[in-house]
Order: C-alpha cells, then structure tokens, then sequence
C-alpha cells in the first residue's frame, strides 16, 4: 500500500453465545450484504476480508454456579478474537471485528491491550454502548456475558477471562470513556463508581451535545503529543436510537439521533487515531430490509474520514 494508506482486516465472528436472543451470529454477513468493504474502499482503504472465523456453538445454558451463561464458549471465542485481532496488528493492519455480541471485546481489547504494552502505545477505550456492560458474574442480573467485557478487562469475573491479554487487569479502568449510557443496572452504578469510569450518558449528552461530549472524550488524542496513542473503539449497535437501528438485541430507547451518531463519527476520524474497532451487536433477524447494518456501514464512512465537503488531500483519492 502507499505510505499512509490505510489497512484494515475484517474479521468475522459469528456468534451470540454472550446474548439472551439468537441472531447476532448473522451480524458479520449483514454488514457485508450492506456493502461495508466497497464503502472503505471508496474512501482509498484497503480492505482484506478474513471471512467469518469458527467458533464453539451456542448451547444456550443455564447460569453456572459462578453466575453465567456458557462460560467455556465465551472463554473460547474471546480467545478467537484475541488471536486474530493480535496477527492483525502484528501486520500493521487496523483490524475491524465483526460480531457477533460484545463478548468478543473481552478478546479484542486485550489484544490491543497485549500490542499497546509491546508497543509502549498509551491505549483508549472509547465504548458507544445503551449500557455499561461492568456487570460482575455475581451481580448480573441475567447472567449474559455481554453485559461483562468491561468488568472483565478491569480483572474482575473469571480470571481465564480476565487474564486474555498476558496481565491483569488486562486495561485500567482510566483508559475507558463510555459515551450513550442509558440502560445501567443497579449494581453497575456502584462499580462505574468503583472503578471511577469515565462515563457520558444520554444526560449528558442533552445537556451538553454531543459535539461537547465527544470533545471531552477525546480530549488530548488529536494533539501532536498524542501520536503514542492507540484508539480502540467498540461501537455497540444499540448505542444508536433504536428507531434508526432496530436490528439489535437489547435496544432502548431515547439514544443517538442519525445526525449526533455521524458527528460522534466524525469527531473520531477528525483524531486520526482510530487503530482498531469491534462493530458488535447487530441482529438481523431483528432487523428491517438490512436498515441498521447500512447506517452502520454509512457510520463507519465517517469514521474513516468520510465528510460532507472535500478534505484536505481528498482530490488525491481514488473517486468511486
Ligand atoms: B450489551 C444487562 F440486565 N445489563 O447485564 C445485562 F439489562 O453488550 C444488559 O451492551 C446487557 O448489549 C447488554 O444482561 C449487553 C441487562
Ligand atoms: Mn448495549
Ligand atoms: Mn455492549
Ligand atoms: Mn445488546
């Protein structure tokens, strides 16, 4: 590729072995009958497609004695993601993890947690999620694993789980910043405030814009000191309203309109940042004519730097 181009590798994990409803597992296809490798492509990414990856099926399990659901298969796919997100960074490639439940982010960020120890990089969370996902196994109220990555990567919950990226915790909780909450248990307001998580939920958002929120969020990463930074961003289909995005499992309302989504997009790509991201959550088979994976593929266009008006150096891209 030309020095600068960027390249990013899909990788698809198809399951829902974290989720109560079936259908996440569909959610790496959605996104490519929604065009999302011409999309990047448009934009002068290079994009290499590693196809879905196999995992463990989904039994749909009772809550062992610790408190989950199917525990060795979410053992088994975050192991999945960890091992392929890390090839992909090895390869100087910006991997793109396709999901399946956010499960997968416990595999994911620690990979990326792994490399930025290797790398001597500074990492940041930025998590777009209806919810908090720092349940503990003993505080879920349902048992899901997708409702734990966060409260995993902090080290707290198994510790085959917690222990993924070589250290534990495999992230300090300081590195998180949570942006759209507002769908959080009670037992995850004690641990946002345990762990002191930097959190910007949808008051937040109202009262300031998301234009404010996202400057505080990002704050310090577009700066020329800010070049050791990785950005890792885990974008939860269900932060979005789901009256733009229905295709998702645990929608609530009162989320991000289309144009505060795009913004927050935006913003992101205005860091130059962005070095891995898990797009998780989406079902299709809760999903209208494919409606939220297009949003989600027209989204991830202004995350790589998709504008309205011409960018600085644009006329020198490829033009559809
Ligand atoms: B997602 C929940 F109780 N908090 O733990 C739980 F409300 O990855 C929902 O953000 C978790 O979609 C949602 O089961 C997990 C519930
Ligand atoms: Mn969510
Ligand atoms: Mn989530
Ligand atoms: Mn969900």
């Amino acid at each position: 590729p030309a020095s600068g181009q960027t390249s990013v590798t899909l990788l698809g994990l198809p399951t829902d072995i974290g989720a109560s409803r079936l259908g996440a597992a569909m959610g790496p296809d959605a996104l490519r009958v929604a065009q999302l490798a011409p999309a990047l492509q448009k934009l002068g990414v290079a994009v290499h497609d590693l196809g879905n990856l196999a995992g463990p099926a989904n039994p749909r399990g009772e809550r062992d004695a610790q408190g989950m659901r199917n525990l060795s298969e979410g053992l088994a796919w975050s192991r999945i993601a960890h091992d392929a997100v890390w090839q992909a960074l090895q390869q100087k490639q910006l991997p793109i993890l396709l999901g399946g439940d956010h499960t997968l982010a416990i595999g994911s960020i620690s990979a990326v947690a792994r490399h930025c120890r290797a790398s001597g990089k500074r990492l940041r969370v930025l998590w777009l999620d209806a919810h908090s996902d720092c349940n503990t196994p003993a505080n879920s109220p349902s048992g899901n694993l997708h409702g734990m990555p966060v409260a995993s990567l902090c080290g707290l919950g198994p510790a085959a789980l917690a222990a993924l990226s070589g250290s534990t915790p495999a992230v300090p909780a300081s590195a998180f910043c949570q942006v759209g909450l507002r769908s959080v248990d009670p037992s995850e307001k004690h641990m946002i405030r345990e762990l002191g998580l930097e959190v910007y939920d949808m008051r937040a958002i109202d009262e300031l814009g998301m234009r404010e929120v996202m400057r505080r969020a990002l704050a310090g990463l577009a700066d020329p000191e800010g070049t050791d930074i990785h950005l890792h961003l885990s974008f939860d289909v269900d932060f979005l309203d789901p009256d733009i995005a229905p295709g998702t499992g645990t929608p609530v309302r009162g989320g991000p309109n289309y144009r505060e989504a795009q913004l927050c997009m935006e913003m992101i790509a205005d860091t130059g940042r962005l070095a891995s991201l898990d797009i998780v959550e989406l079902n299709p088979a809760l999903d209208l004519h494919n409606q939220t994976a297009e949003l989600v593929v027209d989204l991830v266009q202004s995350l790589f730097g998709q504008s309205i008006l011409m960018r600085p150096g644009e006329d020198t891209l490829i033009q559809p």
